[in-house]
């Protein structure tokens, strides 16, 4: 008998896949109502509330969905009984034949997987990209495919024991889901136990947690070193993207905006030169990927100021990323953060809004914390998504207003897409 904990998409995909080879399982959901109860439809009954050992009885082996942390006390109880606790990235390993890349960082990921999955595609091969981002891992199994992308949050990692990558890659690693782990250095770790499944390592050279990690293929915003590496050369009329001594493009022909989506470019072409793409293919897909939803997506412009929607900024080095991106482009800037602010320090976001930033219009829970780090003259409070663009809207002549929380959005919205499409409306509503 197997067990499925969390009746969220991890635990539906979970339960389809068992469903579907025939095996026993119980699934069960510490909610009374989970949220997507509706969804499920097959013939194991779900349990649900408060969990207790019982549920282990029989049980061989357990599938827990990535929300679910390890200070659960049916974590404990699975180990002391020696029953295997893991993801369903390693149910997918099992299954998966075609090879399969493991994209992990602290931002990015989603952008970078999106990516890769069209540079393979107008390689001429058939590509499933989900895991964190999109459609659960078990749900793309496909004999068809030629190549899996997936992205790899640190809590599906840390359920995960064994799974043959073809290639992972860590973009970058900085303070994030503090809560879970008991401190930077754990998370560090967390992210970089992908590298253990490797059979070809990308490194970012910048990063400062992996630049000493011996890889396969590095990447950088420097002049790579070595034939096989990419990275970037600053000259007179621009920044060029740069595979070895080769010039690839100019950077102004990436279509999503800031070094931070050159550096995400730079990881994506590494990975398909590990892959055998055609350098030509991958460099078409660039110019044409226009990027994702809710990711310094350029809204509209209203009466001369361009709104951005940035909520998957949900951690301090994504919001101070979104602000460099547009400092240099724009006289006015207006922010728009908060939400539940994350267990991080807030100092470096600070001192950029007190040197870059014009106006602040703060919301949710962490709307009083955010504002102590912020000169006064900068700050305004809003209730609701909707008046904080009517308040940034009427702060300056022209400019840009960013929504770039820098914080989780559970207080408010269902999620950060919600919180996104929200902003997008109100800024419609302008008009
Ligand atoms: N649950 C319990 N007990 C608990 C905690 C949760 O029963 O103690 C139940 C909840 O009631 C709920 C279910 O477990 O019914 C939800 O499980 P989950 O939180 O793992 O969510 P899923 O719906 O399975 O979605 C997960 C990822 N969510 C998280 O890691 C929190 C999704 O990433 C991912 O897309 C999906 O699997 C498919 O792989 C979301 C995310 O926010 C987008 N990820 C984090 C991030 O990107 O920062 C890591
Ligand atoms: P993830 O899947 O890791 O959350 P996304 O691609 O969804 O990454 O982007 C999340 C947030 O981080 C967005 O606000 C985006 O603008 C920002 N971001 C994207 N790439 C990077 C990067 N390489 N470094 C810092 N911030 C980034």
């Amino acid at each position: 008998m197997k067990l499925i904990l969390g009746l969220g998409n991890t635990g539906l995909s979970v339960a389809r896949f068992l469903s579907h080879m025939g095996i026993d399982y119980r699934i069960a959901d510490s909610r009374t109502e989970p949220p997507l109860l509706e969804r499920y439809s097959f013939n194991s009954r779900p349990i649900l509330g408060d969990w207790s050992k019982d549920l282990l009885e029989d049980v061989d082996e357990v599938y827990i969905s990535p929300g679910i942390a390890k200070t659960e006390s049916i974590y404990a109880w699975s180990l002391e009984l020696g029953i295997p606790v893991v993801s369903d990235i390693e149910l997918f390993s099992r299954q998966v034949k075609s090879p399969v890349i493991g994209i992990t960082g602290s931002n990015g990921k989603s952008t970078v997987t999106k990516l890769l999955g069209e540079m393979i595609e107008n390689s001429g091969f058939k590509v499933a990209v989900g895991g964190n981002l999109g459609r659960p891992a078990l749900d793309l199994l496909d004999d068809d495919v030629d190549f899996y992308v997936l992205e790899l949050s640190s809590y599906q990692l840390d359920y995960t024991n064994t799974i043959n990558l073809f290639v992972g890659v860590v973009l970058n690693i900085s303070p994030d889901h503090l809560d879970r782990y008991d401190n930077f250095e754990a998370y560090i770790s967390s992210k970089l136990s992908i590298y253990k499944h490797c059979q070809h390592t990308i490194v970012n050279k910048d990063e400062f947690h992996t630049k000493d990690i011996l890889a396969n293929n590095y990447f950088s915003m420097n002049i790579p070193q070595d034939p096989k590496n990419f990275g970037t050369v600053v000259c007179h009329e621009g920044r060029y993207l740069l595979h070895g001594e080769d010039s690839l493009i100019n950077a102004n022909e990436i279509n999503i905006p800031g070094e931070h989506n050159i550096a995400n470019v730079l990881a994506a072409l590494s990975v398909g030169e590990i892959l055998g793409l055609p350098i030509k293919s991958m460099i078409s897909a660039v110019t044409k990927f226009t990027g994702l939803e809710h990711r310094l997506e350029i809204v509209n412009t209203v009466n001369n100021i361009d709104y951005y929607n940035d909520s998957k900024a949900t951690n301090v080095v994504s919001a101070i990323t979104a602000i460099r991106a547009l400092v240099g482009g724009y006289q006015d800037i207006v922010l728009i953060a908060g939400g539940i602010a994350k267990k991080e320090d807030y100092s470096e976001l600070f001192n950029l809004i007190n040197d870059k930033v014009g106006h602040v219009v703060l919301i949710g829970v962490s709307a009083e914390y955010i504002s102590g780090g912020i000169k006064s003259d900068k700050i305004n409070f809003a209730n609701s998504m909707n008046e904080a663009v009517e308040i940034a809207s009427g702060l300056i002549e022209s400019g840009v207003v960013l929504l770039s929380p820098a914080c989780a959005s559970f207080d408010m919205f269902d999620n950060f897409e919600q919180r996104g499409r929200v902003f997008k409306k109100s800024v419609e509503m302008l008009r």
